[in-house]
């Protein structure tokens, strides 16, 4: 196993639309495994491929303390929206950032598992938000961009600033 670098905002490759996979071969089951141990290892919660520099649509999500509901999308869509919420997000390629976002209240989604079986999901609450905010990364976009352009600005001037700090 190997932990992957995670690119920080603004970071152009975040911008970068992902492929679907063509198919889910031993490549793909090793970058799973990958991703969970870094988001694991970050106290994440959700990562998407692209925030560790591969674009391709793989996913892997785990709401839980204990690690114990690991989930995995690849090539997910989501098929139906339905209703409003909002939520304080975060994400691990812009650390120490916190902000309002409005989605939908419940997603339903398709992919497949890290086997390549189908699956359809109805999800709510944290999860339906988590899956937004993961496929957002996958069509290129960080959850900044649903921000007003002056907070999205602040925030790319104080993380420039803290990452040339930190070279
Ligand atoms: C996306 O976010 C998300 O700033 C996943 O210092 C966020 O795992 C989905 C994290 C909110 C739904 C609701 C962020 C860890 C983790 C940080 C994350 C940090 C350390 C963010
Ligand atoms: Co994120």
């Amino acid at each position: 196993m190997a932990l992957l670098n995670i690119l920080q905002y603004p970071d152009e490759r975040l911008h970068t639309v992902a492929q679907p996979v063509a198919e889910i071969d031993e490549r793909i089951q090793i970058l799973v495994k990958d991703m969970f141990e870094t988001m694991y290892e970050s106290r994440g919660i959700g990562l998407a491929a692209t925030q560790v520099d591969v674009h391709e649509r793989v996913v892997v999500i785990d709401l839980t303390e204990d690690k114990s509901e690991p989930r995995v999308f690849i090539n997910p869509v989501i098929i139906e929206k339905e209703g409003k919420t909002t939520y304080e997000e975060g994400c691990l390629s812009v650390p120490g950032i916190y902000d309002t976002v409005t989605r939908a209240e419940r997603v339903k989604v398709e992919a497949l598992d890290e086997k390549g079986e189908k699956f359809t999901l109805e999800a709510d609450g944290l999860l339906a938000i988590c899956i937004q905010h993961e496929l957002d990364h996958l069509m290129g976009k960080v959850f900044v961009e649903h921000l007003s352009q002056l907070k999205q600005n602040r925030i790319k001037t104080k993380l420039k600033k803290r990452q040339k700090h930190n070279l």
